[in-house]
């Protein structure tokens, strides 16, 4: 157990009024004690109280996390942990819930002990959103695996290949750099299918002159990262090569901008402005890019509507794209943490325009 980071959770409770907290959410179990927990539907949580207390509950049956912690509530099958966790809520305390806990249990909870139940909000969000040195020398290592992997991918365009056949290839590929698997489902996209910003790969067909998009992150040693790239099959339009130059011009310009201080939404608009200004601000349609770690998406975004400074630590996503309905679309996607100075990106991989085959 990162006792050091149950200090800082415990400081957030007393910061914002909260005096018990009830732990649902793998990545945060991870986060703490650095094992991925699977409950199903068993109550699996960590309870927390600022005035000292801090157990898990395990059912019996999940022996093989007896190592989680050393202070675990056992209970069996044939009892209600519930009434066990009620008999830690104290009658009228404020009472942290993950916002993604079963209401199976929380209503029961609810009805079992009288109390100010209220979401864990940004509590816990605020403290994995800075990541130590640790953390970031995983998104290294995540990293570095994925641009091997995407490296793999572009070599296999072929008359013939189908979106989820070429799309099937990236497992193989993370379990081969050793990698858990991948983030988030992958987009292997091809022509057409790049003018929606998050196709969902099918049957489509490769044809000549396509642009291929891909959008892929490996899971490794419990961090996640990100990746896209887009590239042209044997030949590329002037069209789709202007497009592809602004967005790598909004990518460069919009991560160079990256350094404590700067507010996540000036990043998106200097991104923003220069797709703008060349008449394609309409065809971006998402936020330029979210923070990432132990999840593929985590808090904040970065987006038009974040005001918070950037803080050395944080790793996040800076990926503009052009999406033009029944035409295609480009995306250029990087990681990059937050360093002291400036910004560290964890990608090398080239984003000067390729025509592949
Ligand atoms: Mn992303």
């Amino acid at each position: 157990m990162r006792a050091d980071r149950i200090a800082k959770i415990v400081k957030g409770m007393e910061v914002q009024g909260v005096d018990q907290m009830i732990i649902s959410d793998p990545s945060t179990i991870f986060y703490l004690t650095g094992r991925f927990v699977a409950p199903g539907f068993r109550l699996l949580v960590l309870y927390l109280d600022t005035r000292g207390g801090c157990t898990f509950f395990l059912n019996a049956l999940q022996s093989d996390y007896a190592d989680l912690h050393d202070d675990i509530c056992w209970y069996q099958d044939s009892e209600d942990p519930i009434k066990r966790l009620a008999e830690k809520i104290r009658e009228g305390a404020t009472v942290a819930i993950d916002k993604n806990w079963s209401a199976n249990f929380l209503l029961r909870l609810m009805r079992e002990k009288s109390a100010n139940y209220v979401l864990t909000g940004d509590i816990i969000d605020r403290i994995r959103m800075v990541k130590d040195e640790g953390e970031i020398q995983a998104m290294r290592e995540t990293c570095a695996i994925n641009q091997k992997v995407m490296a793999r991918m572009f070599p296999m365009l072929r008359p013939g290949l189908t979106e989820t056949e070429h799309r099937k290839e990236l497992h193989e590929l993370y379990c081969s750099y050793g990698a858990e698997g991948y983030n988030i489902t992958p987009i292997v996209a091809y022509g057409q299918s790049c003018g929606y910003a998050h196709h969902k790969s099918d049957g489509t067909v490769l044809k000549s002159g396509d642009c291929v998009l891909i959008d892929t992150g490996a899971r490794y040693h419990g961090y996640r990262s990100d990746m896209t790239r887009t590239v042209f099959y044997q030949s590329v339009s002037d069209e789709m090569r202007e497009i592809y130059q602004i967005v790598y011009e909004a990518q460069m310009t919009a991560m160079a901008a990256v350094k404590p201080g700067a507010r996540f939404c000036d990043i998106d608009r200097i991104g923003r402005e220069i797709i703008a200004k060349h008449g394609y601000g309409e065809y971006f349609t998402h936020r330029i890019g979210h923070n990432i770690g132990i999840d593929g998406h985590e808090f904040p975004d970065v987006g038009a509507a974040n005001e918070m400074e950037i803080q050395p630590g944080m790793c996040f996503s800076v990926e503009p794209g052009i999406y033009i309905p029944g035409k295609g679309g480009v995306r250029i996607e990087d990681l990059v943490v937050a360093t002291p100075t400036g910004y560290e990106c964890f990608y090398d991989y080239t984003k000067e325009l390729q025509i592949i085959g």
